[in-house]
């Protein structure tokens, strides 16, 4: 079955981002136990900032799953990324992951590597980076398998990185490493000015499609652009994807509106 959740930002530095709920984890549990998502997606500053006990009490309070945890608050707060030119914080960006994976292992979740995967830039070549990169997955992806849950890698858009932007690209750069346990994360504001054709590539990646970030065309949430998610629905359907769709999606409106539509949104295209 997909399921829904909705994503809470705990890093002030993160503002101006993609997050939906920002003022701590208690409000962000109860409005979306309140419209009813399955879980919440927690961009943490890091692994230690997450009091475990508190959040295991209030996932269970309001019946609530982490769909993932992120890991940018390394690369926000820090600059640290596994692409750095200095070996010292590449080193640093792993053991950040790391401790977030062993974090999200504990709630049964994946953690991402989004914007910590970093860019070729200066002395760092683009096929050094992405030996850097496949190393890491590998470590990290190895990592996970002890908790049950894959690793996520996000391909990000070309302003964002040159690294890896196309889905089928990055499926392919998964299917190379030496683990089979790194999912792809498609987002689809991502995929909305790189792809061709959402629900094609979607289905092209099909079993390596490991969570959605379930975002509209201007990043606003699923019926506030010119996405066609019904299209993208039937192919992670037909694909058999059994993940999250995660709003992670900029919080207009105002917070309420933009989570209020996402879970509108997948109702009425997955009515149960
Ligand atoms: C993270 O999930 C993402 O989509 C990036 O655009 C954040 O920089
Ligand atoms: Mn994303």
């Amino acid at each position: 079955m997909i399921k829904s959740a909705i994503t809470v930002s705990l890093v002030a530095q993160a503002k101006g981002g993609p997050f939906v709920y920002w003022q701590g984890l208690e409000s962000a549990c109860a409005d979306a136990a309140r419209l009813g998502f399955d879980a919440v997606e927690i961009f943490p500053p890091s692994a230690a900032a997450i009091d475990r006990l508190a959040l295991r009490a209030l996932l269970a309070k309001h019946g609530l799953a982490v769909a993932a945890f992120g890991t940018g608050g390394g690369w926000l707060i820090h600059r640290w990324h596994l692409t750095h030119p200095d070996a010292a914080i590449r080193q640093q960006a792993r053991e950040f992951i790391r401790a977030i994976i062993d974090l999200a292992g504990e709630f049964k979740a994946p953690a991402i590597i989004g914007s910590m995967q970093g860019k070729a830039e200066g002395e760092v070549s683009r096929e050094q980076a992405l030996v850097w990169l496949a190393e890491a997955l590998e470590d990290l992806g190895a990592h996970a398998r002890q908790y049950g849950v894959p690793l996520l890698y996000e391909a990000l858009n070309r302003y964002e990185t040159n690294l890896l932007n196309r889905q089928t690209d990055a499926a392919q750069f998964l299917e190379n490493l030496h683990n089979d346990n790194v999912k792809l994360l498609c987002d689809l504001f991502h995929m909305n000015i790189e792809e061709t054709s959402n629900a094609e590539t979607l289905k092209a990646c099909g079993q390596s499609v490991g969570h959605v970030h379930f975002a509209d065309s201007n990043r606003r949430a699923i019926g506030f652009g010119h996405t066609d998610a019904a299209a993208v629905v039937a192919a992670l359907q037909e694909i058999g994807f059994n993940g999250y769709l995660s709003g992670e999606i900029l919080p207009l409106p105002d917070t309420e509106t933009a989570a209020a539509q996402t879970i509108r949104a997948i109702r009425q295209l997955l009515p149960r």
